[in-house]
């Protein structure tokens, strides 16, 4: 927290208290700058100059959290340190299965084929050349908050970004994939697509015509070219679904009147539920939310006035409600959405909570506008059992110590 947001009154009796010595500091810098600001609130030697590339603050580090360092690992946004609902591009979640290649755009093509009147290839500047359209929407891996899922897995020191930070938000811009698909003339028979990747792992998805309205070919990223580790130069984006479908280094597409059944659908991304049937082309992402702050490592100084914040979303439109508890999950009010809430999109959620000092659970639930509630642990354990690894979007909650500190809590709970 900056020192505007704390009352000087505030900050004194805090430190009076002796909290802790980096918040004395903190009260003693405010009350000097305060002073300060009474003579001069300008710094007197000339600062930096213009420069082609801007930086972050050197006081600002957010940092991708790097859960395995192989080609075939990934990377999780921290939620915690994002405010509003962009994604900053370097900080967008990575996940590959044969690490980032690097495609010279020059040479790029993408060919379309299979159950089409006419074959195409496209390079870069025929994509480009197609009207143009943005989505800003959420990617999010369905491997996202295993975490949270298996009670012997959780631990109490998770960040948000740890826990479920598989998930960004970008404005994306591209080409419509029905235009593309237009100039080839697909079959009326054709009802799924195979798109494939120019990586070392040649990721294959298919995708069934239900999908194909809403799908990009994408080659822009919030105003800029695609990150490389976003596909660049060009990506299937195909908002709600599941991120592995959202092929990138996108090389191929092959229409088709069935599934390819790859490796990706079958081996992986499927399900085994507790009946032995798997579960598979679970594609659209449930609504799920998170309560970013309060959250490991955060600690509430003191008691009072603080604002739940956090971020929900679904792969069904538009998320119509967040209800959030501070008592465990035993009463649910209301959640404030901030605007702009847009379909397929994470969608910000505030609630003022007077924090009492005692022990406290805080949860937050979404709900999405076809009327899908956020399932509690049971409630998904349930249905899915022990041997699911997808789609565990089971609530979440975060224990509110007395002292303030704030801990990863559900499996208190379950
Ligand atoms: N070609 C290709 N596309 C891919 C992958 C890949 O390894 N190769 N990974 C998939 C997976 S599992 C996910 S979750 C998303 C991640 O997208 P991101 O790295 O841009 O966040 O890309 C998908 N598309
Ligand atoms: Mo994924």
């Amino acid at each position: 927290m900056t020192f505007s947001n704390i009352s000087r009154r505030q900050l004194i009796r805090t430190a009076a208290l002796g909290v802790g010595a980096g918040l004395i500091k903190t009260a003693t810098n405010a009350f000097q700058l305060e002073k300060a600001s009474t003579i001069s609130d300008r710094a007197h030697q000339p600062g930096r100059v213009p420069s082609k590339i801007g930086q972050r603050s050197p006081f600002e580090k957010p940092e991708r959290h790097i859960y395995k360092a192989l080609p075939s690992g990934w990377s999780m946004t921290p939620l915690e340190s994002n405010v509003g609902i962009i994604t900053p591009s370097d900080l967008h979640f990575e996940r590959h299965h044969g690490g980032i290649p690097t495609i010279d755009p020059d040479k790029y093509e993408l060919l379309i084929h299979g159950m089409v009147r006419k074959p195409l290839k496209f390079t870069l500047s025929d994509i480009k050349r197609f009207p143009a359209q943005s989505r800003t929407c959420f990617i999010e891996c369905s491997g996202n908050g295993i975490d949270g899922y298996y009670a012997e897995k959780m631990r109490e020191n998770i960040t948000p970004g740890e826990l479920d930070g598989m998930v960004s938000t970008s404005e994306w811009t591209g080409v419509m994939l029905s235009t593309l698909l237009r100039e080839c003339g697909v079959k009326p028979k054709a009802s799924w697509l195979l798109a494939e990747g120019q990586d070392a792992a040649a990721l294959t998805r298919s995708v069934p015509k239900q999908f194909w309205d809403q799908a990009m070919i994408v080659y822009g990223q919030n105003g800029e070219a695609l990150r490389p580790a976003q596909g660049y130069p060009v990506r299937l984006l195909l908002p709600g679904v599941e991120g592995n479908a959202q092929v990138k280094w996108l090389r191929r597409i092959e229409l088709s009147d069935q599934p390819f059944m790859t490796r990706e659908e079958t081996a992986k991304y499927t399900d085994v539920l507790p009946n032995g049937k798997a579960r598979m082309f679970s594609l659209t992402m449930d609504a799920r939310s998170i309560i970013t702050f309060p959250a490991y490592p955060d600690v509430l100084y003191e008691k009072g006035w603080w604002e739940i914040r956090g971020l929900a979303w679904t792969g069904r439109g538009k998320i119509s409600r967040v209800e959030v508890s501070t008592d465990g999950g035993k009463n649910w009010q209301r959640a404030v959405l901030q605007d702009p809430v847009l379909p397929n999109c994470t969608t910000r959620f505030r609630f003022l909570w007077n924090w009492r000092g005692k022990k406290s659970y805080i949860l937050s639930r979404a709900i999405d506008e076809t009327g899908y509630v956020q399932p509690t642990w049971k409630q998904l354990i349930d249905v899915r059992g022990e041997r699911s690894y997808y789609h565990t979007n089971n609530i979440r909650a975060w224990k509110v110590m007395p002292t303030g500190e704030v801990f990863f809590g559900l499996h208190d709970l379950i």
